[in-house]
């Protein structure tokens, strides 16, 4: 299955859209919009999961693989979303977290007896010294352990709830082999696979000094996490033609290079996060000002030295890109300009739901508005650790994975459910959702919708070259080349005017302003310009 030409569309179904007003999203939902999002011209859909869970971690900890949760719908409507959007030439990618379980999950129940098979399942350890096996610390802030009645412990690298599973153990991988043909078999076409980089623990010794995730070096990347790709892609990917694209957290250029496979394929994609990091000091919760010059850098040299990039700035973890690599003030020019970069790059584009419309980070007003369980640990932990209250609202506002999840915006009322939203809908529905941007023939939508069919008709841009011509002052200039076709590309990324003398004659084909011939480019503004071969 190709993966380099196409075009995906993420879905986590709780915010997308609702067919039985209980005021969660739904499969039903998601099949009475796939016209909507076949008009985009995307290819695949990535689903968020749909499987069973407490919605501890909503849908990421999973109690049930091959179940479909109530809320979202039933097998049969899993099945049917399969087959209609195969009929509009839509393919599914489903998520695949092999890292953990819920805790309500029947293997986790079992493991609770010392004499289960399945205690191997996961990870359990005496106390050390009456406390926690050792010093690790879990990526939503905390510790990594829970004590269990026995007055052992078991390891969770997320929430308490998501029991971290033990892949050293062959029944495990067997199971998800099992898992993961359960659902190839029903007709999905790949899988999203969960911090994929993370699921095979070398030791549980104590981990060396770190700000965040101690504990790191021994399970990140690890030689035995490779040899699982390995294996899963040949005994099971492989013989379905199916791809998988990992989210693969905190790797080099190097380890993504590793992660795709030197000598021997592993992943077809991988998810980094370096240009997410770089509005940061050390994690997430420590926003800095967005520095344009270092988001530039980090894409260019990611498309220069990988030899296939993924292209994301949104997705559900993620505060939307316009609030944060854009302005709000400037949100067409900026959301065009950011549909720019996202289309004329080279590698597989991913477009978060709302992203097309130019949604914003959420406009909530208190923190009992939140409902993510990260969020939740951090306003507890930030509030324990005497952070100033103004310092806490300021970092859940930024970077709340809430900001992603606030439901799909289809008209100025309250189209994603007629119940109450599980989760409460950005105020500015009323004039950022399809409806109005579908008539709009200058809208976000209508930007994105051009610019996939340009790329979609272009070889040059998607396998062409990528070559960088200009890397300065917030400016990002490259060109995109097959040999027959080329393109130089042009953006802004600053809310200032700027000099730019080096603009290529050709033809516009697509831009975010009236083109008016200046010698400087205006705030946010991108240029798409097919030059003449002998013209570069
Ligand atoms: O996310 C893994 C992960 O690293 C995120 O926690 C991310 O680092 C953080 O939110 C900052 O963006 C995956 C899923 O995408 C996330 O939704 C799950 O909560 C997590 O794994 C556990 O399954
Ligand atoms: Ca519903």
């Amino acid at each position: 299955m190709d993966y380099q030409n196409k075009i995906f569309y993420q879905i986590y179904p709780r915010s997308f859209k609702d067919s039985n007003q209980d005021g969660i999203g739904d499969i039903k939902g998601i099949i009475s919009k796939l016209d909507y999002i076949k008009s985009l011209g995307v290819d695949f859909i990535w689903l968020s999961p749909v499987y069973a869970s407490p919605n501890a971690d909503f849908g990421y900890d999973i109690s049930d693989y091959k179940s479909i949760n109530k809320e979202y719908g039933s097998m049969a409507d899993m099945e049917l979303l399969i087959t209609k959007a195969k009929e509009l030439g839509i393919s599914i990618m489903m998520d695949l977290v092999m890292n953990h379980t819920s805790s309500e999950h029947a293997w986790f129940k079992a493991s609770k007896d010392k004499n289960s098979p399945y205690r191997d399942f996961y990870i359990y350890k005496d106390a050390k010294n009456g406390k926690e096996p050792n010093n690790w610390t879990s990526f939503f802030g905390g510790k990594a352990w829970t004590k269990t009645d026995d007055g052992d412990y078991y390891l969770h690298l997320f929430a308490t709830n998501q029991p971290d599973l033990n892949l050293k153990n062959e029944a495990v991988i067997e199971a998800f082999k099992d898992i993961m043909r359960f659902w190839l078999d029903k007709g999905i076409k790949g899988f999203r696979c969960d911090v994929v980089n993370v699921i095979h623990k070398d030791s549980l010794e104590d981990g060396r000094w770190r700000l965040v995730l101690k504990g790191l070096e021994h399970y990140h990347s690890t030689k035995q996490n490779h040899e699982i790709l390995k294996r899963l892609r040949k005994e099971v990917m492989e013989p379905y033609d199916a791809i998988t694209v990992g989210e693969t957290v905190l790797v080099s250029i190097q380890e993504a290079e590793e992660l795709l496979g030197i000598k021997e394929k592993e992943l077809d994609m991988i998810f980094s996060f370096a240009h997410m990091e770089t509005d940061q000091i050390n994690n997430k919760w420590f926003r800095t000002k967005f520095k344009p010059k270092k988001f530039i850098k980090v894409l260019k040299d990611w498309q220069v030295n990988l030899s296939w990039n993924t292209l994301y700035f949104e997705n559900h973890d993620q505060p939307r890109s316009i609030s944060r690599f854009g302005k709000e003030y400037y949100r067409k020019e900026s959301g065009k300009m950011l549909a720019t970069l996202l289309l004329t790059l080279r590698g597989t584009p991913f477009i978060y739901q709302g992203q097309e419309i130019g949604m914003l980070n959420v406009d909530y007003k208190s923190i009992e508005d939140f409902v993510d369980v990260e969020t939740k640990n951090i306003w507890a932990l930030s509030k324990k650790l005497h952070f100033p209250k103004w310092y806490r609202w300021r970092m859940i506002q930024k970077s709340s994975r809430d900001n992603a999840r606030s439901p799909m915006q289809w008209d100025a009322k309250q189209g994603f459910s007629k119940g109450k939203p599980w989760l409460k809908i950005n105020k500015n529905e009323k004039n950022i959702n399809v409806e109005a941007e579908e008539k709009d023939p200058n809208s976000i939508l209508s930007y994105y919708k051009r610019l996939i069919s340009i790329r979609k008709k272009s070889n040059a841009l998607t396998l062409g070259d990528f070559k960088p011509l200009y890397a300065k002052r917030g400016l990002f200039a490259y060109e995109r080349t097959d040999g027959v076709q080329t393109y130089v590309v042009i953006v802004n990324m600053t809310k200032k005017y700027k000099r730019f003398k080096r603009m290529p004659q050709g033809v516009i084909v697509l831009t975010n302003y009236k083109p008016e011939g200046l010698k400087h480019l205006r705030p946010f503004e991108a240029l798409i310009i097919e030059v003449e071969k002998n013209e570069k």
